[in-house]
Order: structure tokens, then sequence, then C-alpha cells
């Protein structure tokens, strides 16, 4: 049995109630066949893939907090701490009803090749809690934040892991955790990115993960003789990401003309109204149903809990669909949609929300497919770049943050179409993403002896 199929088994069995662990692993390995058979050998010896699908360590503590009502409530916290053979542990915080510790190891084991691809000194990490912050007061998410950093600030810190922003956790989040962190460490420290911009975070970081969404996408469609100008783009979701890559697309020229939340979709023909849709959900907190309410183009249809909420999103025709919300939201009859609409590109915004069935049906039908790990990389490459900043205690202007992102994305595309290119993969961005992130881990691994 080869290498990689002896180490997909164990996997297997060791994390059976984990699926999309299973599957993010699945993807990566199968894609990684062709170096792993160059350097069988070596990689054998070293347990390279043994050692890099087990977390250097897995923390799950209590999160005890008091509900408005006076009552004790208790949620599951998490963090995983991946593999920082080139860097801290980096990665998001995602507080969802829905987080189990098989959401986070996937999470946090495509942060591993994705950090790599920035081409910054970022490990791989992840974290959260089954936590809902729908519906909860102010003082009840700060009493949560609290507690959930009274436990995390043991294990984590500028040098060692710094978490950030996900599904759920956005700058007030960040900000009543880092206060708690600095109260119980005494220390004023860039342990957290996606801070507020009067203590420590960059400009840009809020704008980055959907405008390096863009600018790679952009770059894609450059090198195959297109550009963004005039076309149609679906965009599921309507949080952090999926906002300012509506933004982003609007302003090189497209028209996006859908947005997805938890409870129903948008197709709004004019054009999404972006500062409606950042009013809606940035500070209202409301559902799409405000949106529709206040705006005459768009249409609204509502989803049933047992529905897939952005499903409805892949049916609008559309020259580029990028879907910015959750895992496996794009499935086979969806994929399948999309390439009869005449789709011509996906780009991932959020992380493997396109299933492998979907993944290989698009690729086989000639649609430029990008993959969360490089297209959605702008958002922790802006991050490292918050480091940076808080590491030399400066600020730097919006224009040079928002320069390097798009420098980063644009070399990211290029770095993962040559390394398709050399294992005779061209346009493979799937396998090129995996084989270029794994590659720098690797030699660091390898370079660090047995640990
Ligand atoms: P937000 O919480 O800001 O927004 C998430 C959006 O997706 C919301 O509109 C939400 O609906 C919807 N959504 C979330 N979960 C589900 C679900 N289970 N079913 C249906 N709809 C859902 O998160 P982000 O925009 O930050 O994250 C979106 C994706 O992008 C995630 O996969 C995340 O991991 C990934 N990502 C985020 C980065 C970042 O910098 N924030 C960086 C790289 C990737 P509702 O409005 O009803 O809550
Ligand atoms: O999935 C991701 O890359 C993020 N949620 C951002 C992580 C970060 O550390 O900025």
């Amino acid at each position: 049995m080869s290498y990689v199929d002896e180490v997909l088994e164990l996997v297997k069995k060791k994390n059976a109630s984990e699926p999309e662990f299973l599957q993010a692993v699945t993807e990566v390995l199968n894609s990684l066949r062709p170096v792993v058979e160059a350097n069988e050998e070596l990689y054998r010896k070293n347990a390279i893939l043994e050692r890099i699908t087990e977390p250097d360590r897995q923390l799950m503590f209590r999160v005890p907090w008091v509900d408005d009502k006076g009552q004790v409530q208790v949620n599951r916290g998490f963090r995983v701490q991946f593999n920082n053979a080139i860097g801290p542990y980096k990665g998001g915080l995602r507080l969802h009803p829905s987080v189990n510790l098989g959401i986070i190891k996937f999470l946090g084991f495509e942060q591993i090749f994705k950090n790599s691809l920035t081409s910054l000194p970022i490990g791989g990490g992840k974290g959260g809690s089954d936590f809902d912050p729908k519906g909860k007061s102010d003082r009840e998410i700060m009493a949560f934040c609290q507690s959930f950093m009274t436990e995390l600030c043991k294990y984590i810190g500028a040098d060692v892991d710094v978490p950030a922003g996900d599904i759920g956790t956005g700058a007030r989040e960040i900000g009543f955790m880092f206060g708690q962190y600095k109260r119980i460490r005494g220390m004023f420290e860039g342990v957290l990115t996606g801070k507020g911009l009067t203590y420590g975070g960059s400009l840009a970081r809020t704008e980055a993960t959907g405008y390096g969404l863009l600018y790679l996408t952009e770059e894609l469609m450059k090198c195959h003789g297109e550009s963004m100008q005039g076309k149609t783009v679906v965009i599921s979701g309507a949080g952090n990401v999926a906002i300012y890559a509506t933004q982003k697309a609007q302003q090189m020229g497209a028209k996006v003309v859908t947005c997805s939340d938890s409870t129903g979709w948008i197709y709004d023909p004019e054009g999404i109204d972006v500062e409606l849709l950042k009013e809606v959900k940035e500070v209202k907190r409301a559902r799409l149903t405000e949106y529709a309410a206040a705006r005459k183009s768009a249409e609204y249809h509502e989803v049933s809990a047992a529905e897939r909420s952005g499903a409805g999103v892949w049916q609008i025709k559309c020259d580029i669909a990028l879907p910015c919300a959750t895992q496996n939201e794009l499935l086979l009859d969806d994929a399948k949609q999309l390439v009869a609409n005449g789709c011509k590109c996906v780009c991932e915004g959020a992380n493997m929300p396109t299933t492998i069935e979907a993944t290989e049906y698009l690729q086989n039908n000639g649609v430029w497919f990008v993959g969360g790990k490089a297209a959605n990389a702008g958002g922790v490459a802006t991050s490292a770049l918050e480091m940076s900043q808080n590491s030399e205690r400066l600020s730097w202007s919006f224009e040079e943050v928002d320069a390097k992102l798009k420098n980063i994305m644009v070399n990211i595309y290029h770095n993962i179409d040559d390394a398709a290119k050399r294992y005779g993969m061209e346009g493979n961005y799937v396998a090129g993403a995996n084989i270029a992130g794994f590659e720098k881990v690797v030699n660091a691994m390898l370079a660090q002896g047995v640990c």
C-alpha cells in the first residue's frame, strides 16, 4: 500500500467521529501523492504524514458564564495547536453552536497550509466554542468572552499562539477577550489580531479576507485573458468575508447579485447595496429580511431550518461564484447547476465550502477553481502584518497594508499555479496550493528533528 493510503487509513481509524477533519485530510493527502511519491523513503522514515495530521495539542475546557436572568450557562471551549514548524500557532476563534472538536481540527489543519502559503512566519491553529452569539446582549457576550479567555490565556501569547476572528467572532468579541488577557496576564502585547484600531489593530484587517479573495480572483481572471469588469458574481454569506468581497468586486466593476445568511438568501438583480448590507449585518446584527424590506429590487427567499440556507444562491446565473459562508455549502448538484449556467470561476472565501465531489465536478468541467487555503489567505496574512506592526510598535497606513495584501495574494496565485505545473497538473490550483503550502512546512519539520 502506498504511504499516503496507509496514513489515510490510520487517520480514519483514529478520528472516525470527525467527518470534517477526515474530509480535509483526505483532500490534502490525495493531492500530495506526487510529492510524497518523489520523497517516499525520507518522509516515511521521518513519519512526516503521521506527524502533520496529529495536532501538537488539543485543548478543551469548560466555559461557565452568567446570563441576563442570573442563570449559569456552560459552553465548551477549544484551542487546537496544530503545527508550529514555521511560526507561532495562528488562526481564528469560531463561535457557533455547531462547533465541535472535529470542526476545529479541520480548520486548524487547513490553517497550517494556508499560513505557509502567505509566505509569512505563522504556524497553524484554530479554536472556538459551541457558544451561540445570536440574540445575546452585549453583557452576555462580554461574560462569555471573559470566561473563555480566563482559561485560554494560560496557553497563548504573542510568540506562542495568536488567535483572531472567524464565524461569530468580530471586533467586539476580540476587544472583550483582549481586555481579559491583559488583566490576567498583566501584559499589553499582540496576543490577538483583529483588534480595534485604538489598541494595536491594523488598518485593512477588517476588509482583508474579502479584498484578498478578489485580488486573487482578479489575477486568475487576468492570467486567463479575462477581467472582473462587467462580470456577474454570486456570493453566499453576509458576514465579514462576504461583505468585503462584495465591496471589492463592485470596485472592480463586477455586479454582485446575491448574499445569504443562516435563515435565507437575497437575489438583487440591480446589485447588492453593500452599505445597506453593512448597516443590517454589522450595525443592527439583524436578518436579511431587513435588507429586503429596505430595498425594492431585492427578492428574499426564506429557508427552513432543515434546508441549506445558501443553496439557492448557486441557482442564479453567474460568471463567478464565491462561497463565503461556511463549510460544505456547495454540493455536487450546486456545482452541476453552476456549470450548466456557464460559471467560469469558483474561488472559496470560506473554509472548505465546496465538497470534494463538487470540487472534482467543477475541475473536470473546465471551471477555474481555487480552494480556501489560497483564496481566503488574505485575512490571516493581514493578521501577520498586524503582528509585525505590534512588534515594531508602529502602525502602517491603509494604503501600505492594502498594497502588501494585494502583493501577497498575487504571489499566492503564481506560487500555486507554478507548483501545479511542476508536478504536471497545470490548472489544478487545489493540488498546487496543497503542494506549495506543504513543501515549506515539511522542510522546516525535517530541519528541526523529531518533535
Ligand atoms: P461571519 O460570522 O462574519 O459571517 C458568517 C456568515 O455566514 C453569516 O452571514 C452567517 O449567517 C452565515 N453562516 C455561518 N454559519 C452558517 C451556517 N452553518 N449555515 C448557514 N449560514 C451560515 O464569519 P466570516 O465572514 O468571518 O467567516 C465566513 C467564512 O470565511 C468561514 O468559513 C470562515 O472560517 C472563513 N474565513 C474567515 C476569515 C476572516 O478573516 N474572518 C478568514 C478566512 C476564512 P448569519 O448572518 O445568520 O449569522
Ligand atoms: O480562517 C482564517 O484564516 C481566519 N479565520 C483568520 C485567522 C487569523 O488569524 O487572522
